[in-house]
């Protein structure tokens, strides 16, 4: 089949590669598509006649869909994630490595004839603001008209990101199918997927092929496969970091305000840290972010971040007036969800939305559901996909092609013990060996056992698109081009007491720990050094109104030296994976460590 292209773009490589695709995949047709609002519309009344979607109450959330995935499609699959680079030591010891060749022929037999039946739909979109130095500029093709809803809220969608991209402008190519040809005698499912699965990363050629799942960021390929793994390869190749992280803006009482990026692994509250609500009077928050950062120093010697992304896909599951009342208010309207409970007034639910639960309704698995059912009306990764203009405080900065100077860098993680509710980091090489150092009990957000504590250094374990050894050292190096490097934190919000309760409220309650952190950056406070860096004086943590008992405030901030030691020989342990990979920074700042126990 010939693509016509007529007025759609000029690019001869874009149309050639897209041809090639077409000729590979044997759909029944290929649809350009333009981002308008039309199409969106269209393509959700698609949905909707195919059973896909099911509208919600135009009452309650106006332009919302309910949809409920495959139950095998619920999540990232780690496992079936490649790096492909040309050599495997490239690829490191974190990531799963094939040889280029080998796996180019693999999806070569994958592909062929595997959107027979369907449309190839192409999408152009803009990762960044427009124009902007940081920004990039990506095309997917996909099988899936799920998947090109999801990217028109996820990215900046359609004609504009075409015209920037001109007639001989570079765009990272992604090729994605369900692995669902509609053969002759094939019923189409509604959330059609493959038991097999590649999401597959050439970090050389900044390529990507996903086959076999409809879900996140296996099929958004925008998102965690271009943003952060193809882009941290460039960054690493331009002086640049690609970064897991939320950004968060933070005015005091008296104006002044300052720009924090935070790293925490999936599903550990960045979305709900970038749309906090302060419990303290008079300060406030601004949203820039809420997953990924893109950070580059500027003229002026700061480290300046875009999200490169335009919308939430956040984490439904937990999200309630209380816990994230941003959250909730952003997806009032023209809101996607997936996997969440479906009730009787065509409205959405999920465990920890309201204290009172439905009498009824239909869960993620599409079955009835009522508060006695043994299984949870929500998958504990369902998911919420919704433009970040409509978060109430959501960042005009978000726009800013300059992207927002970054004050502090914050790392945390789920750790039930050890780690203290926050402390800042000796200096720049020490802040990186505490990214390196982190680790975080697992969650829903990808394929695995649930809770099981794991080294997930920067939160870029699954997400790193070259060797970690070499990203810590990327990290390292960042000092050599600039004195003005933010200070960087670590946070535990998920510290427990003997009982398992969580000794910490968290949430809005956090911004008392944002405080303590805004009031480093402009050098208001002191703080008392501890092998592990600097800890709060415990007068400078604001706890004004906040029922916390003295007992409970030891407990948060104890450093236990025991503890600390059996970390230390944990960390000795995991580094070795790295070998001759493993920069010397982050060694001796493991030996500072443990000296500063002795
Ligand atoms: P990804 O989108 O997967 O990258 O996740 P995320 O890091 O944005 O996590 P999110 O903010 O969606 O939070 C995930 C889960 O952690 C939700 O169930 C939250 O309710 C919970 N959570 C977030 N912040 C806190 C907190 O301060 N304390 C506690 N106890 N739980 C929290
Ligand atoms: C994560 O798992 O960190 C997410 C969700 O943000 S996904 O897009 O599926 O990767
Ligand atoms: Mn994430």
């Amino acid at each position: 089949m010939r693509v016509e292209f007529s007025g759609w773009t000029k690019h001869r490589l874009l149309m050639e590669w897209i041809q090639e695709i077409a000729d590979l995949c044997t759909p029944k047709s290929v649809y350009l598509c333009d981002g308008s609002e039309e199409e969106y519309t269209e393509l959700c009344e698609l949905l909707v006649k195919d059973g896909v979607f099911t509208p919600l109450n135009p009452q309650k959330r106006p332009g919302s869909f309910w949809c409920a995935s495959d139950p095998s499609d619920v999540a990232r699959v780690e496992d079936r994630t490649f790096i492909c680079s040309r050599l495997e030591k490239d690829a490191g010891p974190t990531n799963h490595w094939k040889d280029p060749e080998e796996m180019k022929a693999i999806l070569d037999k994958l592909f062929q004839g595997c959107m027979e039946g369907r449309v190839m739909y192409v999408v152009p979109f803009s990762m960044g603001p427009y124009g902007s130095a940081l920004g990039m500029l990506g095309v997917q093709i996909t099988d899936s008209p799920y998947a090109v809803v999801n990217m028109a809220i996820m990215t900046r969608m359609g004609k504009k990101a075409l015209e920037v991209l001109g007639e001989n402008g570079s765009f990272i190519p992604g090729v994605h199918s369900v692995g669902m040809p509609l053969k002759v005698g094939i019923k189409d499912s509604v959330w059609p997927c493959s038991q097999t699965k590649y999401i597959v990363h050439f970090p050389e050629e900044r390529s990507i092929w996903s086959y076999g799942s409809g879900y996140g960021g296996n099929a958004l390929l925008g998102k965690k496969c271009l943003a952060l793994r193809i882009a941290s390869v460039k960054a690493r190749d331009e002086g640049w970091l690609a970064e897991h992280m939320l950004i968060v803006g933070i005015t005091n009482p008296e104006g002044e305000k300052h720009y924090f990026a935070a790293a925490f692994p999936s599903a550990c509250g960045k979305t709900n840290l970038a749309m906090l609500t302060p419990a303290i009077a008079g300060w406030k928050v601004e949203c820039v972010g809420d997953d990924i950062a893109w950070m580059k120093v500027g003229k002026d010697g700061r480290l300046y971040a875009i999200n490169p992304e335009n919308g939430f896909f956040g984490v439904a599951s937990g999200t309630s007036m209380s816990s994230n009342l941003n959250a909730m208010k952003t997806i009032e309207k023209n809101t996607i969800f997936t996997n969440v409970g479906l009730t009787d007034d065509k409205d959405v639910w999920w465990e920890g939305m309201t204290k009172d639960k439905p009498s009824h309704l239909i869960s993620w698995k599409r079955q009835d559901w009522t508060p006695e059912s043994s299984e949870p009306a929500a998958h504990p990764n369902s998911r919420f996909t919704t433009p970040a203009k409509q978060c109430p405080i959501i960042s005009p900065s978000m726009d800013d092609p300059q992207g927002v100077p970054i004050s502090g860098i914050i790392f945390g993680g789920r750790r039930a013990s050890l780690e203290p509710l926050v402390y800042e980091a000796f200096d720049w090489a020490h802040g990186t060996f505490l990214g390196a150092s982190l680790s975080s009990e697992m969650t829903a957000a990808a394929k695995g056992v649930i809770g099981q504590l794991r080294h997930d250094p920067f939160a870029m374990l699954p997400f790193c698109g070259y060797n970690m050894g070499d990203y810590f050292a990327h990290w390292l190096s960042m000092e050599n081009q600039t004195s003005k490097l933010p200070k960087i934190f670590h946070v535990n919000w998920f510290r427990k007491d003997e009982q398992g309760n969580f000794l910490w409220p968290g949430y809005g309650d956090n911004g008392r720990v944002l405080k303590w952190c805004f009031e480093r950056v402009s050098h208001q406070i002191e703080a008392d050094r501890s092998p592990i860096g600097w800890l709060p004086k415990l007068d400078d943590l604001d706890i004004d109104n906040l029922n916390i008992s003295q007992e409970t405030l030891t407990k948060l901030f104890t450093v236990d030296a025991h503890e600390w030691k059996k970390e230390i020989e944990e960390l000795k342990k995991y580094f070795t994976l790295f070998k001759d990979h493993l920069p010397e920074g982050i060694s001796l700042q493991l030996q500072a460590l443990e000296k500063r126990f002795s």
